[in-house]
């Protein structure tokens, strides 16, 4: 079936989660629904808050303009638009954005009468954003623990976080997260260059199916996940890896204070050494 002729099957009413029929249509490809006008909204307003505090701002260049979150002393309060409230909205918006989004994708699986597994995903990567931005500062009582909106700056906050931990790398949920990040880029260049193998033969030759595919590997490892396992793989290594990111950031402050490197400590106090 044409994708065109499966889209006109399947472009049907219902499965929206608020709004009923008012925004149950379609902008050319893209299904719109109520959460498809809130992304817009979100996204419209957030970027032109961020071009807007560019303005204000005493640069430009690309790389550095940023948008800075309160000073400390701002505790949980809200702070003026330019010493920090911009940073808050724009925060708010972002979360406004990225929830709708995932909304957006629930009311499609319920349209197509598919599972959640691409809103759940989703919602990973959105716990690990309102981890930082959100919960870890809530926790230390002051936003102004939040990361800013700007190119080089996040990642002068990201070395001056880190080095506020000594040495973040021996943390060991970030350790977790690392590991989890460098296999799901195996897995799926494992599996991206599995499919194109067996899809791209000799001319001539038909292409391959999964016999051949599980046989690879068994010829390789000794073992095949298979077709349905490597996805299930994969999405286990990537959310594993947002939740593990969101792990090791919000117990850094709130729930440990010295240097990562102390905290492997245990180790040596362990009683089997005395
Ligand atoms: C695999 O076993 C498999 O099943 C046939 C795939 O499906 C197409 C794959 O893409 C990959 C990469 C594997 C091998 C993976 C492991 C973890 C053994």
């Amino acid at each position: 079936m044409s994708m065109l002729s499966f889209e006109k099957k399947y472009r049907v009413r219902g499965g929206t989660l608020i709004g009923g029929d008012l925004f149950d249509f379609w902008v050319g490809p893209f299904y719109v629904g109520f959460f498809g006008v809130t992304t817009a909204f979100f996204s419209v307003l957030g970027t032109l808050l961020i071009v807007w505090g560019a303005s204000q701002g005493p640069t430009w260049n690309l790389w550095q303009i940023s948008i800075a979150p309160p000073d400390l002393s701002y505790g949980l309060k809200l702070a003026p638009l330019m010493a920090g409230g911009l940073w808050q909205i724009i925060t708010i918006c972002a979360l406004g954005a990225f929830i709708s989004w995932a909304l957006r994708e629930v009311e499609i699986c319920r349209k197509l009468g598919m599972g959640y597994h691409v809103p759940v995903a989703f919602g990973a990567a959105i716990l690990a954003y309102a981890t930082l931005q959100v919960f870890r500062p809530l926790l230390m009582g002051a936003w102004g623990n939040g990361c800013p909106y700007g190119i080089y700056s996040h990642l002068d906050w990201g070395s001056n976080v880190g080095y506020q931990y000594l040495h973040f790398h021996y943390n060991p949920l970030h350790m977790l997260a690392v590991s989890l990040f460098f296999t799901t880029t195996l897995a799926l260049s494992l599996h991206g260059s599995l499919i194109l193998s067996a899809a791209n033969p000799k001319a001539g030759e038909t292409v391959k199916t999964p016999e051949h595919e599980n046989a690879y590997f068994r010829d390789f490892i000794g073992y095949s996940i298979g077709t349905l396992g490597i996805h299930r793989l994969g999405l286990f290594l990537a959310v594993s890896a947002a939740v593990a990111s969101a792990g090791c950031i919000v117990i850094s402050g709130p729930f440990w204070t010295h240097g990562w490197p102390q905290w492997w400590s245990w180790w040596t106090e362990l009683p089997i050494w005395r």
